[in-house]
């Protein structure tokens, strides 16, 4: 009798679980406020809360559907547990403020067994800025840059005209063929790659977020100590999103070649120093000083050099500047990013580091032409070979003084400064 009773109990309870589960929907106290926005960023009704309760596990979708029956997904079938849920939403679909008009907002939930329900009512967008920003004569030149501190194509410049007032600016690098920027499909909207290179903006009266031109000035990050990144092909970004919600993305691509931080130093900081008459340090007026040093690049790019070339013999008041009007080469001039070695010494009034030369033998460096002018690298982990004469022509002011070498970055640095300091003396035999 009572096994009976409990089955008849247990199949009515089952029935009307199952008649709930029937019955209660998938989607429910769905609703939108307020009904009227103005996405324009005025802190005024700018966005709506959308409120809405699932009931079972379902894929949810939320859209909007505009006057001529287009859908814009808002959310596209996103995986929700059953409880409730509430979302602002401020007129953007897909990084655009929709436009003013009445559109019909929809909820629609599925169920795993394919179950569809839907809950909808009325919105009315008015005063939306769907005016997006732009990046007018967005430009990144050249296309293809040496970032390693040798004065050729070191740095691009990336340049727009930013149409108007925007809550962010974002402009970086991302490298297509890394794995860590491969493209999330689970993720909707624009494609933002994980791995960034990020560049800053040259410090100037208009801020980034704000309308007007724009520079940026890449170097890879070298001259802040970065090493570049890796050769390679670049997609250069430049993204903004304004206050309403419109987003706004422009590309191009750059590529990194013979990037790196140049590295180089004189041999053991050796400089050899003698009078080719007797060897010693006692030199006579219009006596020679004559030396040799070696060159060593130990970085990963080549650097560049110029001469005036070893042998070349410097009067002591000559300089290189001197010699490149006498010669009539201009390479022999100060030139950014060029590599020489150089004998500087106490008392030296006039251009500091005078007696510069290239830092090898032409049989030492590989030479090409490049924009119509030759120019002359020593490759990685190559050595350069220097050595010159300087004539004395007179007893500088202070004597005996001293002479040291210097491993010259032209506008960059001066490595190894100081190296082998040696004490000299010009002797004048008139007194
Ligand atoms: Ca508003
Ligand atoms: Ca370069
Ligand atoms: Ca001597």
């Amino acid at each position: 009798m009572f096994p009976r009773i409990r089955l008849a109990v247990l199949l009515a309870i089952a029935a009307l679980a199952l008649a709930a589960c029937d019955s209660s929907s998938l989607v429910s106290d769905a609703s939108i406020e307020p009904t009227t926005i103005s996405p324009n960023a005025d802190g005024d009704t700018d966005v709506a809360s959308i409120a809405y309760t699932i009931n079972r596990p379902s894929y949810v979708s939320i859209y909007f559907v505009d006057e001529m029956g287009e859908k814009h997904y808002f959310r596209r079938e996103r995986r929700r547990s059953d409880r409730d849920y509430n979302v602002l939403w401020g007129g953007v679909i897909d990084g655009h403020v929709l436009p003013d008009g009445e559109y019909t907002w929809v909820i629609e939930a599925s169920d795993e067994q394919g179950n569809t329900e839907r809950a909808e009512g009325a919105i009315t967008l008015i005063e939306a800025d769907t005016n997006a920003p732009k990046f007018e004569n967005f430009a990144v030149n050249p296309a293809i840059i040496t970032p390693n501190q040798d004065g050729i194509d070191d740095r691009a410049s990336i340049t727009y005209w930013l149409t108007k007032e925007v809550n962010e600016v974002q402009v970086y690098l991302y490298d297509p063929t890394d794995p860590e920027n491969a493209r999330d499909s689970e993720i909707p909207g624009p494609y933002s790659p994980t791995r960034r290179y990020p560049l800053l903006e040259q410090e100037r009266e208009v801020e980034s977020t704000e309308p007007g031109f724009h520079y940026y000035d890449y170097d890879g990050g070298i001259d802040l100590g970065a090493d570049p990144p890796q050769d390679g092909d670049y997609i250069v970004v430049v993204e903004a999103r304004d206050f309403a919600g419109n987003h706004t993305v422009v590309t191009s691509t750059l590529t990194i070649d013979n990037g790196g931080k140049p590295r180089a130093d004189i041999v053991q900081g050796e400089v050899t120093m003698l009078d080719p008459g007797d060897g010693d340090l006692n030199i006579p007026i219009g006596g020679a000083l004559v030396f040799t040093a070696t060159i060593e690049n130990y970085g990963n790019v080549p650097i560049r050099t110029a001469g005036p070339w070893p042998g070349t013999e410097y009067r002591s008041d000559q300089n290189y500047n001197t010699l490149a009007y006498d010669h009539g080469d201009e390479s022999w001039f100060e030139q950014s990013g060029t590599w020489r070695f150089a004998l500087n010494f106490q008392s030296n009034f006039g251009q500091d580091f005078p007696f510069r030369y290239a830092v090898g033998r032409r049989q030492d460096l590989r030479c090409e032409m490049i924009d119509g002018r030759e120019q002359c690298f020593l490759d990685p982990g190559e050595r350069g070979l220097v050595y010159g004469t300087i004539i004395w022509t007179g007893v500088p002011p202070r004597n005996p003084f001293r002479i040291w070498g210097g491993l010259l970055h032209e506008d960059v640095a001066v490595f190894n400064n100081f190296a082998d300091v040696q004490e000299i003396e010009i002797l004048d035999p008139e007194q």
